[in-house]
């Protein structure tokens, strides 16, 4: 065998590769969606915690009947994309996905952790518009052969010290930070009454 057919077909292996999505190798949580030809591309930023989102964490989009439709396992640490969100194909009986100008909701997997994020837990912020790409709209939607900006950060609500749980040190800083954002002119209660729950939690968190 020659050297150019041994090159050859090693780059015919590696543009098949990149053309496969990206979670053939290893979806842990989320399943993988059904694929047609109508799709939806996003990429942006993902954390999860304050932290940028690490390799095998997993990114899943749902139409709004809570069809998983896209998905996308994190290579690059804190980023994503292009996460391919598909539609739903009309010439199919079965629902592949979404139609266009239909909202998308999003799921988020820390491989680290096994926590899963959705619903409030997750903040999305419009990107950068860059070329082709546009910013999202927010919420998402999707559109066909479109390309969106999105940031995406997952997090425990009230998790306020970013510790990963929900305790007295969380409504220790939360009053703190209350109290800090408050003025008001001498005498003032309520900076008073905010003041003596700080001391309250300060006594029961020790
Ligand atoms: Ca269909
Ligand atoms: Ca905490």
């Amino acid at each position: 065998m020659n050297k150019i057919f041994f090159i050859h077909f090693h780059l015919i292996l590696l543009n098949v590769a990149l053309l496969l999505p990206n979670y053939n190798a290893m979806a842990e949580h989320f399943q993988k969606p059904v694929t047609s030809p109508h799709v939806c591309d996003f990429l942006g930023n993902i954390s999860i915690n304050g932290l940028p989102a690490n390799p095998d964490d997993e990114i899943a989009f749902f139409d709004s009947t809570g069809l998983l439709c896209g998905l996308f396992i994190v290579q690059h640490t804190g980023q994503y994309g292009f996460l391919h969100v598909y539609g739903d194909d009309p010439l199919t009986p079965i629902d592949e996905g979404a139609a266009s100008g239909e909202q998308l909701y999003i799921k988020v997997w820390s491989s680290q952790t096994n926590a899963e994020y959705h619903g409030e837990n997750i903040i999305l912020v419009s990107g950068d518009q860059t070329g082709s790409v546009l910013s999202s709209r927010l919420p998402p939607i999707w559109q066909s052969q479109v390309r969106y900006s999105l940031n995406i950060y997952a997090f425990i609500k009230n998790d306020i010290n970013l510790n990963q749980k929900i305790d007295l040190p969380d409504a220790l800083m939360g009053m703190q930070l209350i109290s800090k954002q408050h003025t008001c002119n001498q005498p003032c209660l309520f900076a008073q009454d905010i003041h003596n729950i700080i001391q309250i939690l300060q006594q029961l968190s020790q």
